[in-house]
């Protein structure tokens, strides 16, 4: 088994944070950013599109980080973090696709157009709009959370994966808003695990004024 990924792709570190916890052995294969590799042929045959993260197992390719998480819990971890039952599986999927479509589109906007793009080159207005934008969406989590450890009950699920991953640069940017509290305790709980900390606490800085991959 072996993952293509950079450390430093929010996308891949949802993945590698997953993989921790699982706690399977696979063989990491640097790819993209200044690895390169995106563009080789073998590559290209496993993923089309030329991104990272993808996957490969005695059963192919697997890509799109989502699937790939959702692939993971239901090869290796068979009903734990991705119950079977059709309801219980859909509180769960909703938050990974709101993430995707809703705090994950609004946040990443904001860390291109700030974090990643050179001052001189900023749009404030459009990265103020996108930190109330993802501010508003933390809300909608935060009164979900009063309710519970975690996004859905209270152990880990795939739920907490793709928004949980976003969230240490969320926290650690200076021009987002301050955790509302619900969303600060579950923070503060998945600070505690290690695998969080060794794959999703990293530095960005390299990623400052930075506009390619
Ligand atoms: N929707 C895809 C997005 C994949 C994607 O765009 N990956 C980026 C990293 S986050 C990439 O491969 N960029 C090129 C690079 O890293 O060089 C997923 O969730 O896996």
């Amino acid at each position: 088994m072996r993952l293509h990924a950079r450390r430093t792709s929010s996308n891949c570190q949802k993945v590698l944070w997953f993989l921790g916890e699982l706690g399977l052995d696979y063989e990491f294969v640097p790819t993209g950013g200044d690895h390169g590799g995106l563009d080789d042929p073998a590559f290209r045959a496993l993923n089309p599109n030329g991104r990272v993260p993808t996957w490969v197992d005695e059963h192919g390719a697997v890509w799109e980080s989502h699937t790939l998480l959702r692939y993971l819990a239901a090869v290796h971890a068979k009903g734990r973090f991705w119950p079977e039952d059709p309801a219980a599986r859909s509180r769960i999927e909703r938050w990974m696709d709101w993430s995707q479509s809703g705090f994950d589109a609004a946040f990443m906007a904001l860390f291109w157009g700030h974090w990643r793009t050179p001052e001189a080159d900023r749009n404030e207005r459009l990265n103020r709009m996108n930190a109330k934008r993802a501010a508003a969406a933390l809300e909608v989590l935060d009164a979900e959370l009063a309710g519970h450890d975690y996004v859905v009950g209270d152990a880990l699920s795939l739920a907490d994966i793709p928004i949980g991953a976003l969230l240490y640069r969320y926290a650690n940017l200076d021009v987002t808003e301050k955790l509302p509290g619900h969303v600060a305790s579950w923070y503060a709980r998945l600070v505690e695990r290690p695998a969080f900390q060794e794959h999703v606490m990293l530095p960005f800085d390299e990623l400052k004024g930075r506009l390619r991959a």
